[in-house]
């Protein structure tokens, strides 16, 4: 197989597993509960699953802390019922992606556990283990999860390096059994018959030399010596070499990677076929729940133009690691998720929509530190204890939590939301009443019209893209070869003036046709938009 533009038109739908479905009332989400929900996705219309880590793991860090790359985890089930998801999911035109978590591995990995024995143990250099002191670690680095990169190790007087947790050691690419190892493991699942995967921080496999010294504190200052270091081209292209062999359908989880170096490795002859920027979770700065409407904008709009000519965007405004964006760049309401909807899924790339995104789900409501269930945001919480009361810690941890997506699916209003039958593994949002796969199926009707769009007009899966109004801080504005996006994301009116604009000069001449929109409304040069109204028409 060659890697061909298939995935131009594609939509992916993206599932967080422990809080999709659960079929065996333990409380947790499962495959066979995927399996059950199949046809649903079907209708939905979207090309490919991507299923957040299934493999066996202790589960410190959502399952991205892997202890055995060729097993599924109890939780989920078993090898064969993977087997059987992959052939209805297929049978259903559904392709299946999983994730490939590969710049580390679990502490409880056999790899690990050997390399933990002794200095001179033949695992040994499958990590990265450095020279140490209880109090003097080998470089002052820090970990996205905060404290030291370094875990000492008293046996050995060694410390070993991590970008995330401490249970998460990152594997030494440098040593060609690792990736030997790795490449075989990929091979494994490819031959299984999955179709691709999503390269989970893949950006951070090649380290700086220990000695480099961290310039700046702020931003990603920190995280320099390990995003997107010279000398991860030979692994990027090895990795390749193996997805081009398969046609494999791949997304990067890639952060450092820059705009502007996004076309070298997803154009076509690049590592991967797309990309996500992680660039656009912006904040407003007075308040680190808000999302930044401009700043949002301004991203997503750099990246479309870097990307223009050559390479491939995965577009995405929620994932597992962020809360949910009707609450972010949303405010609250269904007209909010709907213009979100129509920002970004008719943009130049491949879609992603987040399981629940598609009917509203929103923010947990914390009342209670027994609700948190990452173990990070735990740490955070207990660190934050030692100088705020317990109320303000919670209210603090929870701002921008990666916890609010992951809640329980709200299939309907019965009890436990038609997750489960039995005790939830995390609490399920009190307003499951409301919102609701059953309830909230205009919300659904729209992400249907924008998937068919995406299938049926080559303007929208393969068409140029060219924005307007780009310094309006709250309308996006694009045309895609034929087609106009107008969206209005704020809570407050907004007027255009499009008499002023070269191709639109006698805009009452053009004949535009709406496509979609939240009210009708004929195009015209002077147009005023209401909150959250959005337009698309085409002419
Ligand atoms: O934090 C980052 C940048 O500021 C990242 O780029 C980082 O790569 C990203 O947060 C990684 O996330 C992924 O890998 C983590 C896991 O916890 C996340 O859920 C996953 O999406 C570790 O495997």
């Amino acid at each position: 197989k060659t890697k061909t533009n298939d995935f131009h038109k594609m939509v992916g739908y993206q599932i967080y597993p422990k809080s999709f479905k659960d079929s065996n009332g333990d409380g947790l989400g499962d495959i066979k509960g995927i399996i059950e929900k199949l046809p649903y996705l079907r209708e939905l219309g979207v090309d490919f699953l991507w299923i957040n880590p299934i493999y066996k793991s202790p589960q410190i860090d959502g399952g991205y802390d892997i202890s055995d790359f060729y097993a599924i985890d109890e939780m989920f089930g078993t090898l064969d019922d993977f087997q059987t998801l992959l052939k209805e999911a297929h049978d259903l035109d559904l392709k299946i992606m999983l994730d490939l978590v590969v710049n580390h591995t679990s502490d409880q990995h056999p790899w690990f556990i050997e390399s933990q024995k002794s200095k001179d143990n033949p695992y040994r250099d499958y990590y990265l283990w450095e020279d140490a002191s209880p109090n003097q670690m080998p470089n002052e680095w820090i970990s996205f999860f905060g404290g030291s990169t370094w875990a000492y190790d008293e046996k050995t007087k060694q410390a070993y390096f991590h970008v995330f947790a401490k249970e998460q050691p990152d594997l030494n690419w440098k040593n060609p059994k690792v990736c030997q190892e790795i490449y075989k493991m990929i091979r494994w699942w490819l031959d299984l018959g999955i179709d691709g995967f999503r390269l989970d921080a893949i950006s951070h496999i090649q380290k700086m030399p220990w000695s480099y010294k961290i310039k700046s504190w702020k931003g990603n200052g920190p995280w320099i010596p390990f995003m997107n270091v010279s000398g991860i081209e030979t692994y990027m292209a090895e990795l390749k070499a193996i997805f081009d062999e398969y046609g494999a359908l791949t997304v990067g989880e890639a952060s450092g990677v820059q705009s502007t170096e996004a076309p070298d490795w997803t154009d076509e002859s690049g590592y991967i076929n797309m990309i996500f920027e992680l660039e656009h979770n912006v904040r407003k700065a007075n308040d680190q729940s808000q999302g930044d409407t401009y700043g949002y904008k301004k991203v997503i709009m750099r990246w479309q133009e870097d990307l223009l000519s050559r390479g491939w965007n995965a577009l995405y405004i929620e994932n597992h690691d962020q809360p949910r964006s009707i609450d972010t760049f949303g405010n609250g309401s269904i007209e909010s998720a709907k213009a979100l909807a129509v920002s970004y899924m008719l943009l130049r790339g491949t879609p992603f929509i987040y399981q629940g995104q598609e009917f509203g789900m929103s923010n947990f409501p914390f009342t209670d530190s027994k609700q948190l269930r990452s173990d990070e945001i735990i740490k955070q919480y207990d660190q934050l204890l030692t100088k705020l009361s317990e109320k303000k810690a919670l209210e603090e941890v929870s701002k921008n939590s990666r916890e609010h997506s992951r809640t329980p699916l709200q299939w309907n209003d019965s009890e436990n939301a038609g997750f489960t039958t039995g005790h939830p593994w995390m609490e399920i949002n009190p307003n499951f009443s409301e919102i609701n796969r059953q309830t909230n199926q205009e919300l659904i009707e729209l992400y249907k019209n924008l998937i068919e769009l995406r299938h049926k007009e080559t303007a929208i899966s393969d068409g140029s893209i060219h924005f307007h109004f780009k310094r309006h801080p709250q309308v996006l504005v694009y045309e895609r070869d034929e087609f106009l996006i107008i969206v209005n994301l704020a809570d407050k009116k907004a007027h255009l003036d499009f008499s002023k604009i070269a191709n639109f000069a006698d805009g009452e001449t053009i004949n535009y046709q709406q496509v979609l929109g939240s009210s009708n409304s004929p195009f015209q040069e002077k147009m005023v938009l209401l909150a959250w109204e959005y337009r698309v028409y085409k002419k």
